[in-house]
């Protein structure tokens, strides 16, 4: 059915269909130029072009309709001219659904060596080889607009927490003319930007931050600067505190999250897209998201147990005891940490499904109730 017009001059569009009568959670639809995306959703994370272990078709069956892309690794290894050449990350992954890139500000902080912020951008040593590189605001877009994603993320400047207030000010402020050099070097009409909201902890900066960069007129404004070993409830609260000073036609996406339990009160307080690697990190690492909370394969417990990991769960995993799936482990085989990553993807995809099931329905408040005790419940 046709939609109504969006006022967004943007290729990237939020619809908002509706917003739980109860709390903030929002239902709706993103539109990109390689197809539609139901909000709330979880964006599995291919860092250097395949979300590790898994076929694009089994990332597919999870129930994705959005991966995420990184412009640093790919500029190091193997360059955004050889993905060009490759025709875009889309043909290069085997991805033709959408594909957001992140702009690399947070791996130069958090992976490169010898790292030097100026206005001017960053200079780092490559964490590969210690090649010398430098990363812009136009240089991050030039790169992104290469690969070819639907979303580029701005560059934004993340610094360690905890930090002194000015220290925050600054870097936050200086990621919103890093957004406005970004917007300015942005050629492809066929990519939109998300700009980053910054700030630390102190909820005064996040709303600067917010309303500097809503001034602007972004596709969609991402959080960022959270989950970086600040207790959960700071991060709670400080979501809480930047979502009213967001645009309600653009969609928000918290960066780098999380934890079920984190999706769940992210969503109950507004946002609309995430992206971690804890469920195909962790399931390579044998740890199988539930229902009843996390399950450790390699525990002798799960030696003889004949149930699946979820009863009502669709994934390839769950046609398996959860005793065969610890002997892969345990026997090293590459089956293993394959198989828990498409459970895990699927138990967050499943998740997302819940969440915007309830929203419809004006019970996302039951759904996070339910979730919580569920996992509270330590099976
Ligand atoms: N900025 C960018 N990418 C990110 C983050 C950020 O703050 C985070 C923080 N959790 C994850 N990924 N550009
Ligand atoms: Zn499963």
């Amino acid at each position: 059915s046709p939609r109504p017009e969006s006022s967004s001059p943007h290729a990237v569009r939020y619809q908002l269909h509706h917003t739980d009568a109860n709390c903030a959670a929002r239902l709706g639809t993103l539109t990109t130029p390689r197809g539609e995306v139901p909000l709330p959703t979880f964006m599995p994370v291919g860092t250097v072009g395949t979300v590790k272990g898994l076929v694009i078709d089994q990332v597919a069956a999870t129930g994705a309709g959005i991966i995420l892309g990184n412009t640093y690794h790919l500029a190091l290894r193997p360059g955004a001219e050889v993905v060009s050449q490759l025709g875009g990350l889309h043909a290069f992954s085997g991805w033709s659904g959408p594909i957001l890139t992140d702009s690399g500000g947070f791996q130069v902080f958090s992976l490169a060596e010898r790292v030097k912020i100026t206005e001017q951008g960053a200079q780092f040593q490559s964490h590969i080889d210690g090649a010398r590189l430098s990363l812009t605001p136009e240089e991050s877009i030039a790169i992104q607009e290469q690969l070819g994603s639907d979303i580029a993320m701005q560059l934004d400047h993340v610094i360690a927490l905890p930090a002194e207030r000015p220290a925050i000010a600054d870097a936050m402020l200086r990621s919103v003319r890093w957004a406005e050099r970004c917007q300015q070097a942005a050629r492809r009409e066929d990519q939109s930007i998300f700009a980053i909201v910054q700030g630390g902890l102190d909820p005064e900066l996040r709303q600067e931050s917010a309303e500097r960069l809503v001034e602007l007129d972004f596709a969609g404004y991402a959080i960022g600067g959270l989950s970086v070993g600040e207790p959960p409830a700071e991060m709670y609260s400080t979501i809480e505190v930047t979502t009213p000073h967001l645009p309600v036609d653009r969609p928000r996406y918290l960066m780098g999250v999380g934890k079920p339990e984190d999706l769940i009160e992210a969503v109950y307080r507004g946002v609309d897209m995430f992206d971690c690697v804890m469920p195909t990190r962790n399931g390579r690492n044998a740890l199988a998201f539930t229902d009843e909370g996390p399950v450790r394969l390699r525990n002798e417990c799960h030696k003889v147990d004949p149930r699946p990991l979820e009863e009502d769960c669709p994934c390839p995993a769950c046609r398996h005891s959860r005793g065969y799936l610890r002997h892969l482990f345990m026997a090293g085989e590459m089956l293993g940490p394959v198989l828990l990553s498409i459970h895990n993807l699927t138990y967050y995809q499943r998740l997302m499904a819940g969440a915007r099931e309830a929203i419809a329905a004006d019970r996302y408040a039951e759904y996070r109730q339910q979730k919580l005790a569920g996992w509270q419940s330590g099976g």
